[in-house]
């Protein structure tokens, strides 16, 4: 007997996942583990006799020769299948997209990154020529969305995008994705939300956004990631975290949600014990002060755990300066020679305006290249400190509409300068990091 199988707490990429694997392997049959997701269960309820799926108790396990493991990669979050991991002459085939190393040891692999694991399946259904129903491809698609958040967490990978494209060529229905992504909110979710909203801490660290919530429970509340996320999305901000507190203090879960970039939840949670993707993860810590967990949350982010480039990796420097009193004409020349679109102007060590090349345009008669630079500069001057990160100086640069920052170290002395240039050089991967 052959059989697929997938991680507790199914989501919509492991069900997916698990119908692949049928695709891929016509005599498997699929077992779905007891605890389903709230909007899977929703899903499976009016789908279970299309996929004649079946629970762990009613599998003989002595019976099965090949095990097939989708989306996951531990033993522990398997449901019912210990007795088969000491098992001889078990085959066991593993499709996984999680970035960390699992404990299942098998004899075929597909471990890569990627933003949903569908994806890993949809590239060899593909390779086969295998041809999907409409259902099958709605499915897939709802659990890459799922899984990339709708291909925006930062994990989600081009061939993410690609396999739903795919799928929306094979008739995938978006209306379909939709109804059956969008969470049904229950009353304590709600609540929770609302609570989250009104009460949340927003601070900024490290140039990010962040609201930390501290939640106190009653018994098991479903869908918490759900909910994080939502606030997340209202709120507006790069990360939100939930510590939700059972009533008894034994223990928390700490879930996090992030939108931006090198604000990596997963590093974060791992540091905490817990684990997920650069956009999503979780962790589960007992007898801690929900408190002290917000502190090493800031802790974490603050000691530069996700971004550890610095405004001065990026810099250009020296920096190119002129003296107040320069005549625009020579500015002009300096600008040409050094091929610069503006320099900071500067006055024993101290930066007392900026000239760009923009501000020529000011220059209305002739006789305004024979006057200082001063006459024309920019007396607003925003500068931006060396240990800052990159997503900071490109924030400033956008809320000043400013092209370029002087970067200062602690004493304000000028070492170097960031341009616009030298941040899109950093967002867009082209850094030697
Ligand atoms: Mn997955």
């Amino acid at each position: 007997m052959q059989i697929v199988t997938t991680h507790k707490s199914m989501d919509f990429d492991a069900l997916a996942s698990v119908i692949a694997a049928t695709l891929i392997y016509p005599d498997a049959l699929p077992v779905i583990p007891r605890s389903i997701n709230p909007n899977v269960k929703a899903f499976l309820s009016i789908h279970k006799d299309i996929f004649n799926i079946y629970t762990p108790d009613e599998i003989d396990l002595d019976q099965v020769t090949r095990l097939i493991v989708v989306d996951v990669n531990k033993w522990d979050r398997l449901d019912q299948m210990k007795r088969l991991k000491n098992k001889e002459n078990l085959e066991i085939l593993l499709w996984d997209h999680h970035p960390d190393k699992g404990d299942i040891n098998a004899n075929q692999v597909c471990h890569e990154p990627m933003g949903a694991n569908i994806t890993l399946m949809i590239r060899h259904l593909r390779f086969m020529n295998k041809k999907l129903t409409p259902v099958q491809a709605s499915l897939f698609l709802t659990g890459i969305h799922e899984d990339t958040g709708n291909l925006m967490f930062p994990s989600t990978m081009a061939e993410d995008a690609s396999a739903a494209a795919y799928l929306m060529e094979n008739k995938a229905d978006l209306n379909v994705v939709g109804a059956w992504l969008r969470p049904a909110y229950g009353e304590k979710q709600k609540n929770i939300l609302f609570d989250m909203l009104k009460f949340g801490k927003k601070m900024k660290i490290n140039g990010y956004s962040i609201c930390i919530n501290m939640v106190d429970i009653e018994g098991h509340v479903g869908s918490l990631s759900l909910v994080v996320n939502m606030c997340r999305e209202i709120l507006n901000v790069d990360a939100v975290f939930g510590i939700f507190t059972g009533k008894k203090k034994g223990k928390s879960i700490i879930i996090g949600r992030s939108n931006a970039d090198g604000l990596n939840i997963g590093n974060i949670m791992k540091s905490m014990g817990g684990g997920g993707h650069p956009g999503a993860g979780s962790a589960m810590l007992k007898f801690v002060n929900p408190e002290t967990v917000k502190d090493m949350i800031i802790n974490l982010i603050e000691g530069n755990q996700q971004s550890s480039v610095q405004i001065s990796d990026i810099m250009s420097f020296p920096v190119v300066t002129v003296p107040p009193n320069m005549l625009m004409k020579d500015v002009g020349k300096v600008l040409r020679e050094k091929g610069c679109t503006g320099v900071p102007v500067v006055e024993e060590d101290k930066i007392v305006g900026i000239i760009s090349r923009r501000d020529f345009r000011k220059i209305k008669k002739k006789s305004g290249e024979q006057a200082p630079v001063k006459a024309f500069m920019s007396r607003k001057i925003i500068t931006i400190d060396s240990g800052k990160s990159p997503v900071h100086a490109a924030r400033q640069m956008v809320k000043y509409d400013i092209g370029r920052l002087p970067v200062v170290d602690k004493n304000n002395k000028l070492i170097g300068i960031v341009t616009r240039s030298d941040a899109m050089t950093y967002f867009y991967d082209m850094h030697p990091d």
